[in-house]
């Protein structure tokens, strides 16, 4: 393993207040260790340079229940510097952008005076879709590199993070809009507060914020423990984010469930008050499960190195019968997965993933060589350790030909098993 025992002060800052309420009585469930970041992927060149590490602790606020980490690391660092992170490279993801915005198109009349603006638009898969339909647009998004491969496909970007004084600023410039959206983006942003007033200032008084982000009832159920890192501070149930957003005046009129990212929530989100059945009875079912109390952590990180001890007595078997492995998706939660669970290039040759500006780097910790998917095919490695699980329909289907002469995938959530 590298050396990874470095965390400078003045580069992070351990929280004692909740992020949403400002409770003290923060009460942590989960250590998962001093880690790298799980997005800083590592030049060949640097490979014996030590990485920035932090440490990963989770809690949860028994005030407004909402799950957090308390390590709170500079966005510089994590978003604006060579974020290898680009949305477009997943199908899947592309057409539930598409379906999204077609959903809205249907719900909303929308035309060339409307606007519909994305916090964290990325390289502009989902507002691509509004510029199609003649509708106009402006995505924020502090990554300067898919920043500009959004601005190449003709979805005008601003460069930058959004926060309260640039939501007054945008409100100022382009006018409020009908639609917000902002995807994966809520749990990244530290000033919790400061972002949902953001998105106050900028929704026009009948206007409506549609929000996604993974849902913390699969994540504690499947032991999704490896989407836990530096990036994601918050982690929602739907009464931690009723808390929230009725602080500044904003109501959370409709919520659905979806699939993706391991489940997560789309929340409808209204400066007035018309709360649908959908949360109502989502909220009681929280309270039913006392998803809202700390009590329904306690066992998580029993669990948690449950999954660790599988997966590594499965490896190390594997790999000591002279078996070879290789592993699929150099994502974020990769680097969590292989970081606390001790994997490295001692027991995984490499790890293909088809973003080709990730190719070519060395994922973060365990520096496994990040390979084109054809490498599978080339190498056909026994065993292929599925860390984009996320995406394994997706993936199993394209990598037919790799299964169909032998190959085989483990996936490691919610326990490991071999397909
Ligand atoms: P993926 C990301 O997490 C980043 P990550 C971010 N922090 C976030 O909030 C969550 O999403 C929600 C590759 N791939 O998307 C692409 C293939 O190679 O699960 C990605 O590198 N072939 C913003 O990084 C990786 O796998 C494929 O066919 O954990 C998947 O990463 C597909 C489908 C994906 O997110």
């Amino acid at each position: 393993m590298a050396d990874t025992m470095m965390r400078p002060e003045a580069l992070s800052k351990t929280e004692t207040a909740c992020r949403s309420c400002g409770s003290k009585a923060l009460t942590p469930f989960l250590d998962l260790g001093i880690t790298p970041l799980a997005d800083r992927l590592v030049r060949q060149n640097d490979k014996d340079t030590p990485e920035l590490s932090f440490p990963l602790v989770v809690a949860v606020c028994p005030d407004c229940s909402l799950v957090q980490i308390t390590e709170t690391v500079k966005p510089e660092i994590l978003f604006a510097d060579a974020y290898p992170y680009y949305s477009s490279f997943s199908p899947a993801l592309m057409a539930h952008s598409r379906d999204n915005v077609l959903a809205r198109l249907e719900e909303k009349p929308l035309g060339g005076d409307s606007l519909v603006i994305e916090l964290a638009s990325n390289d502009g898969y989902l507002l691509r879709n509004y510029v199609e339909a003649g509708v106009p647009v402006l995505g924020i998004d502090p990554a300067d590199g898919p920043a500009a491969a959004a601005e190449k496909i003709g979805v005008r970007t601003l460069n930058d993070f959004f926060t309260l004084d640039l939501a007054r600023k945008v409100r100022e410039e382009h006018g409020p809009a009908d639609i917000v959206h902002g995807n994966n983006v809520l749990a990244h942003v530290a000033d919790t507060n400061g972002f949902v007033e953001g998105i106050r200032t900028i929704l026009k008084p009948d206007g409506v914020a549609v929000i996604e982000m993974p849902y913390l009832r699969p994540l504690i159920e499947h032991v999704e423990f490896d989407t836990i890192y530096h990036e994601h501070l918050c982690y929602f149930s739907l009464t931690a984010l009723d808390h929230l957003f009725r602080r500044h005046g904003l109501y959370l009129n409709r919520v659905e469930q979806l699939a993706i990212h391991g489940g997560s929530l789309r929340v409808f989100v209204q400066p007035f008050e018309a709360v649908e059945d959908s949360v109502k009875t989502m909220l009681a079912d929280e309270k039913a499960i006392g998803l809202d109390s700390p009590a329904y952590f306690e066992g998580f990180s029993k669990r948690v190195e449950k999954l660790r001890t599988d997966l590594n007595l499965m490896i190390t078997d594997l790999h000591s019968k002279g078996y070879s492995i290789a592993a699929y998706g150099a994502a974020a939660k990769g680097a969590t997965m292989l970081n606390f669970c001790g994997l490295d290039t001692s027991q995984i040759d490499f790890v293909v993933d088809r973003n080709v500006n990730k190719q070519g780097w060395l994922m973060p910790g365990a520096h496994l060589p990040i390979r084109e998917p054809e490498a599978l095919i080339n190498e056909q490695p026994d065993y292929v350790l599925m860390l984009a699980w996320n995406f394994a329909d997706e993936i199993l289907a394209q990598q037919a030909e790799y299964r169909a002469a032998g190959g085989k995938f483990i996936i490691p959530v919610p326990s490991p098993r071999i397909v």
